[in-house]
């Protein structure tokens, strides 16, 4: 596995696969990967001839007083995991790659409001603005066919599917399912922050959101009600709520009785750490006669 840790590194290697018309993915990280990640480049593999992960915890992404600074950083073994993975290039930038001009005057790139502010934008003001800055900045330099990313951060996800179409990036992003743990706890390098036992007991959240999906589309649940309930069983189960919602899975918006393919999304705080997890709820359509 290549590694580049510049631009006058990566751009010759993603230069000559050009040349060659072979097909590049892109698979942004944060590093302290997991099996989650590596299902991504797994699917990266599938769609592309050659597999880029990048690695690099990106300050403009995190607020006052988030964990930015004791973010778990573990790159020898990151990079041991993407040999065995079959990723051909590990791209491992620092700051002064990936903001030149230093953090305080920047060209930024604006997440889309009407997507970018509601549900995580809502709790972490400017979070997607970040997002959007850094991932404008890593398919300016790799310039890959493809990127990858986990429908576990979905906002996220809807975000960048946008600003790939919005600024004409012509980059086709491809989406893999959440992974979850055994306990159905979705993996996330912020799990490390909890200990055995918050460990077993996250996977609850998981299963309220899987129940709450299934009232919304066996049991046609109003998704209001829906909502509060949900939120009342995971105070129950020890979390704090910071939201449940029941949202069109298209845009995010508010779902209307025709809207068929839905999503029920949840950020919540067990001990002090910060989880996050959606599932589907696709109401199937009612037959006409
Ligand atoms: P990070 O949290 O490291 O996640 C990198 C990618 O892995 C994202 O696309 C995320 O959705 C995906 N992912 C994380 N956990 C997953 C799981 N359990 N199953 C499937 N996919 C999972 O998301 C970021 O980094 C950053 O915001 C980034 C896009 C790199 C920009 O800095």
């Amino acid at each position: 596995m290549l590694l580049a840790k510049t631009r006058e590194q990566i751009d010759p290697i993603a230069h000559g696969w050009r040349i060659d018309r072979l097909k590049t993915a892109l698979v942004p990280t944060m590093g302290n990967l997991h099996e989650g990640h590596l299902a991504l480049v797994a699917a990266a593999k599938r769609e592309a001839d050659k597999v880029i992960t990048s690695i690099y915890v990106n300050p403009t992404q995190f607020g006052q007083g988030e964990d930015f600074e004791n973010y778990p950083r573990t790159l020898e073994r990151d990079r041991e995991l993407l040999a065995q993975a079959g990723c051909d290039l590990v791209f491992v930038p620092d700051q002064g790659v990936m903001y030149p001009f230093g953090l305080d005057d920047q060209v930024r790139v604006l997440a889309p409001a009407a997507l970018a502010n509601t549900l995580e934008g809502q709790t972490r003001p400017g979070h997607f603005d970040g997002v959007t800055t850094v991932v404008a900045r890593l398919f300016n330099l790799v310039r890959p066919d493809i990127a990858v990313f986990g429908e576990k951060d979905y906002q996220q996800l809807l975000v960048i599917r946008r600003m790939s179409e919005d600024l004409g990036y012509g980059i086709r992003v491809v989406s893999v399912p959440t992974v979850r743990e055994s306990s159905g706890l979705a993996m996330s390098s912020r799990n490390n922050y909890l200990d055995a036992g918050q460990r077993a007991g996250a996977g609850e959240l998981s299963k309220v959101l899987l129940q709450a999906a299934h009232r919304i589309v066996r049991d046609s649940g109003n998704p209001e009600q829906v909502e509060r309930d949900a939120t009342d069983r995971l105070k129950q189960a020890g979390f704090q709520v910071d939201y449940v919602a029941v949202r069109r899975a298209q845009d995010l918006g508010t779902p209307q009785d025709s809207d068929r393919d839905l999503k029920v999304l949840a950020a919540v705080y067990f001990g002090g750490t910060r989880l996050i997890d959606n599932v589907n709820a696709n109401r199937v359509g009612i037959p006409e006669d």
